[in-house]
């Protein structure tokens, strides 16, 4: 974006006005039970340091300019000590710090604190993209949740160190491999909200975006159960096409020639392969099957082994429809 790019649409953005759907000048729209609190301190912490801010500014600048050094003048020795000055000093911003603190921990209490009924979605980051796992075992590639529902978010990471950001509920939370991290949430407005990775997580980090989508009354078991039949009501070439998006493959696996972190997936079955060990294998149904569940088993010359394992994570019907995707002729595989 250029500057002036820039300029026209902070003004174009001030000319609009506040927009309660549409958040503040600089915050997103709040749509969750926490938002609000979030904002408040927020607001109150940067109020506080333009109020000090200014104060320091402007009474240097007057103390410099009154008692800076003149001719003919002799530099008067400063007194050592004022008592009543350095308690008020103290004690003011002592207060702040302890007012700033309890909202802070109050509101961090009651974040990390989910309501027992909570919604359970279970989330799994990996470079780079994230899925988000149903009660029902259906896997989606957006977060969808109802409306007014308090929802809890089990986070785990398939690699490396990932963070959910949602600016709309001013959640953000680590995803770290190796353990479970948590966070809820209770969503107050329908619609569709970004959710980033916020944890710089390698080459595509920038593409590790998701959507959240908040469905009003009534509506997120119906969407649940339609998307969750997929594997009966697609075709398996149709369904694995959107596994293999779904599930992150195409982030490291291109389907128009080019190699990306991995080979490229056009044409590769049938293919003959050199492999890092000097043999050579030609891509079937099993070794396909096989890089999916154990990647590191054979690794393709040229590449790093990086391809994290889809063991427990991927069903065999699944992992069938996958393969049908990647037998299809070029054609289907390249259509959207
Ligand atoms: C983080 C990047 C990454 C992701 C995500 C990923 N792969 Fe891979 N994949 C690789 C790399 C790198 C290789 C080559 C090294 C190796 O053989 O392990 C590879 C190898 C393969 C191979 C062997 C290719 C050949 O030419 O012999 C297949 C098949 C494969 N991946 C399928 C998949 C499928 C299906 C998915 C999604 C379910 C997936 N990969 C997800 C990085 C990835
Ligand atoms: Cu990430």
């Amino acid at each position: 974006m250029t500057a002036l790019n820039f300029v026209g649409l902070l003004l174009a953005r001030i000319a609009m006005g506040p927009d309660p759907d549409d958040g503040s000048f600089w915050m997103p729209p709040q749509v969750s039970t926490v938002a609000r609190s979030v904002d408040w301190l927020f607001n109150f912490i940067l109020a506080i340091s333009v109020f000090f801010f200014i104060l320091i500014v402007v009474v240097m600048v007057v103390f410099v300019i009154k008692y800076r050094r003149r001719e003919g003048q002799q530099a008067q020795s400063s007194p050592s000590h004022n008592t009543a000055l350095e308690i008020t000093w103290t004690v003011i911003p002592v207060i702040i710090v302890i007012v700033i603190f309890f909202f802070g921990f109050k509101g961090y209490l009651d974040m990390a604190t989910p309501p027992a009924n909570a919604y359970e979605i279970l989330v799994e980051g990996q470079k780079w993209k994230w899925s988000f796992n149903y009660p029902n075992g259906y896997v989606d590639e957006n977060l969808h949740v109802p409306v007014d529902r308090p929802v809890r978010l089990v986070m785990s990471s398939a690699d490396v160190i990932h963070s959910l950001y949602v600016p709309a509920f001013r959640i953000k939370q680590d995803v770290v491999p190796g353990r479970y991290t948590k966070v809820w949430f209770e969503a107050t407005e329908p619609g569709e909200y970004d959710l980033f990775c916020a944890e710089y997580c390698g080459t595509s980090h920038s593409d590790m975006l998701a959507h959240v989508i908040v469905h009003p009354p009534g509506e997120f078991e119906i969407w649940l159960e339609k998307a969750s039949n997929f594997l009966e009501t697609m075709t398996p070439v149709d369904a694995g096409r959107k596994l293999f998006q779904v599930r992150g493959c195409q982030q490291c696996h291109s389907m128009d020639g080019s190699a990306k972190t991995g080979p490229t997936m056009l044409g590769v079955f049938g293919r003959t392969e050199n492999m890092a060990d000097g043999g050579t294998i030609t891509v079937d149904e099993n070794y396909i099957r096989e890089s999916i569940l154990e990647p590191n088993a054979r690794v393709v010359a040229g590449f790093e082994p990086v391809m994290p394992t889809y063991q427990g994570r991927l069903k065999d019907a699944e992992i069938m429809a996958i393969i049908e995707y990647l037998k299809a002729p070029a054609g289907a595989s390249q259509e959207e």
